[in-house]
């Protein structure tokens, strides 16, 4: 494969954009090179500014379940464009997309639309905390929320589970209210409870985390985490922005029994174009401006253009429900070829699949939280990565990220893939 083209053209983006592009970890920092620069894509391919060809598994991170330019999301925006691009006032397609996420959500009344997984975490963060006048709350090490300041935490020392700033930039006084816990661990979430003295607002998971490998929460801590939050009057917030519409039509909800307070959504719910969401009971949005005193706000939130792509998307989601059977069954068979090689070459890996993603790492343990997920062999999975690409097959460029497979996805790939996997991991096993 050629390069040269993507190389010359992050020279160029260096010299303007940070880093040479608009979300780190696009950089390829994780695996080493430079990311080829996409020029388009088709169904379940993408495709280079060199001209190669790619098998495309991060289809923009998860937006993309109906894989690129899907025709009837294509046409949905094209006529939406046609009668302008924003207004800045209500649309009658805000009203419908609202109505086709709610309807889903035992529970859930009301929804507010925004324009990224970040400003619906952050939204949903005050809107619990405006809710229950208190002003700490609990997240988890390893799942990622977006980069809202309060956010950007890292733990702190020992004993401590107050976070600290992961970010220059982030005052220690806007982390201070923000403490940390360890996924499928409830004993930290009770000590956080205990630490912070009846000031928990709310805690937020994903709970099937994306952002660390794929790891699922066990069912009965989600269950834990529920009575907790009943038990001192907090609200349970599920990131739904990568599981939602992906995991299956109801996100986590269509797996585990566990009712949350609020919800967030993001990318699917866009169907690539930028939307981010927030969802909760009536009593509880009601909160919000203009309704309520909790100011949140969004010059392009609801935009038509974004509501038309998120409509066609949630359209032929709810037409067809049986596809995550069908997404599950090419995600397993994926992952089950990857192990199946790696066992071949006595290379240590597992996986998990989650409806429609999937995710994998070269370690010899069971991973349940980001501790474990930290001891996977990321020098061999960059090596992993970088051999893939280089046979046409497009990964998440890092392990502590998950893997998307779409409906253009086809068996053919799938087989490929493996194919390639084989090469790639007896390579690594010879060393070669
Ligand atoms: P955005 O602001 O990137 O739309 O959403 C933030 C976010 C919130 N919650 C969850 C569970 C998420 O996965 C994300 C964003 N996901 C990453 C992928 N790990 C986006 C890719 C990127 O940062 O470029």
């Amino acid at each position: 494969m050629k390069f040269n083209n993507s190389l010359s053209a992050f020279e160029e983006a260096y010299k303007v954009i940070p880093g040479g592009v608009d979300s780190p970890v696009r950089a390829f920092k994780s695996v080493g090179g430079t990311p080829p620069f996409i020029a388009k894509g088709e169904g379940g391919y993408v495709f280079d500014i060199d001209g190669n060809r790619y098998i495309d598994f991060v289809q923009s991170w998860g937006p993309l379940i109906f894989g690129h330019a899907d025709k009837d999301i294509e046409n949905a925006v094209i006529e939406a464009v046609k009668n302008g691009l924003s207004f800045g006032a209500p649309t009658l397609n805000e009203t419908a997309l609202a109505k086709e996420v709610v309807e889903l959500f035992e529970g859930i009344d009301k929804i507010r639309f925004v324009s990224s997984g970040t400003e619906a975490v952050m939204s949903a963060i005050r809107l619990a905390r405006g809710y229950t006048k208190k002003d700490d709350f609990i997240k988890f090490t390893g799942c990622y929320h977006g980069h809202s300041d309060s956010l950007l935490v890292q733990a702190g020392s020992g004993m401590a589970t107050f976070g600290s700033p992961s970010s220059p930039g982030v005052p220690a006084d806007l982390t201070k209210h923000t403490l940390l816990a360890q996924y499928n661990n409830l004993e930290s979430v009770k000590k956080c409870f205990e630490q912070s003295n009846g000031n928990i607002a709310s805690i937020i998971i994903e709970p099937i985390a994306g952002n660390m490998g794929l790891v699922p929460a066990d069912e009965a801590f989600l269950i834990g985490l529920r009575e907790l939050c009943d038990e001192h009057g907090a609200l349970l917030i599920f990131d739904e922005v990568m599981s939602g519409f992906r995991a299956s039509l109801k996100g986590s909800g269509g797996i585990v029994d566990v009712k949350p307070d609020i919800i967030t959504f993001g990318k699917v719910i866009g169907g690539g174009m930028p939307v981010g969401a927030f969802c909760a009971s009536k009593k509880i949005m009601s909160q919000l401006s203009p309704e309520g005193p909790i100011y949140q706000a969004g010059t392009l939130s609801g935009n038509p253009i974004a509501m038309s792509a998120g409509l066609a998307s949630l359209a032929k989601l709810k037409a067809n429900p049986t596809i995550y059977d069908e997404l599950e069954r090419k995600a397993k068979k994926l992952i089950d070829g990857f192990l199946s090689s790696a066992k071949e070459f006595d290379i240590p890996m597992v996986g998990e699949v989650r409806g429609s993603m999937f995710g994998f790492f070269f370690s010899n343990i069971e991973v349940k939280n980001f501790e474990d997920a930290l001891q996977n062999d990321t020098k061999r999975f960059a090596l992993f990565h970088t051999k893939m690409l280089s046979r046409g097959v497009y990964l998440a460029c890092s392990s502590f990220e998950a893997g998307f497979i779409s409906t253009t996805t086809t068996d053919e790939m799938i087989d490929e893939a493996i194919a390639m996997a084989k090469l790639s991991l007896e390579e690594i096993a010879l060393n070669r």
